[in-house]
């Protein structure tokens, strides 16, 4: 029976599903989520580049929760939400991403290192979305101080692709290296549903997000 119970944690761990909780034997899905972005860089000359960087496999989370992503890495990374079909599936899907290309210009729009420009997309716009009244709060994970404000966005609004013309852009946050001043960044998740993301920064870098009734 323990080896069973041992066996199940195990998969569950490597499987990255978090946010199942005791509480998800009644379907309940808990309402505040934290997760580790984790990983790191290495390489042998004249053989291998190799990045492990990665997001939960599945996060659970109920409606109306939140989900605070912590930045155990030393690269930045953006958590942009996109529609299943635009998952890079292939190295030369990582390599050719107009959605990256477009999220990441709005980030730096003169590819400048160091602090972004702004801190979220939100349907698209820089910053905040005029026209949705969401009710974003301030994130306590971005200091008063820092240049550029953070808002607790509602991550609904995935971003696609659009034939031959711009991509639409939806929801996006960025989150700063281990050692930055912005280390974790927190969304709420208002509507129920399965949900896609990646960083824009490393395309292979993909989770799902599922929101409870
Ligand atoms: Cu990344």
């Amino acid at each position: 029976m323990r080896r069973a119970l041992i066996v199940v944690t195990a998969a569950l761990l490597a499987g990255g599903l978090v946010g199942a909780s005791a509480a998800g034997a009644s379907g309940n899905a808990p309402h505040h989520v934290t997760v580790d972005i984790t990983g790191s860089d290495s390489m042998v000359p004249n053989r291998s580049f190799t990045n492990t960087y990665r997001f939960p496999d599945v996060i659970k989370v109920a409606r109306g929760g939140t989900i605070t992503f912590v930045n155990k890495t030393t690269d930045g990374h953006t958590m942009t939400m996109v529609v299943k079909g635009d998952l890079p599936t292939t190295p030369a899907g990582v390599n050719n991403c107009p959605i990256c290309d477009a999220v990441n210009a709005m980030y730096s729009p003169n590819g400048q290192n160091g602090p972004p420009a702004i801190a979220q997309i939100d349907g698209g716009h820089p910053t905040d979305d005029p026209g949705e009244h969401d009710a974003d709060q301030p994130d306590p994970g971005v200091p008063p101080g820092f240049p550029v404000k953070g808002l607790i966005e509602d991550f609904n609004t995935p971003a696609h692709t659009n034939g031959n013309a711009a991509p639409k852009i939806g929801d996006s946050t960025i989150i700063g290296p281990v050692g930055s001043p912005v280390t974790q960044r927190t969304v709420v998740l208002t509507a129920p549903g399965t949900y896609h993301y990646y960083c824009t920064f490393h395309p292979w870098m993909q989770g799902t997000i599922i929101v409870t009734p």
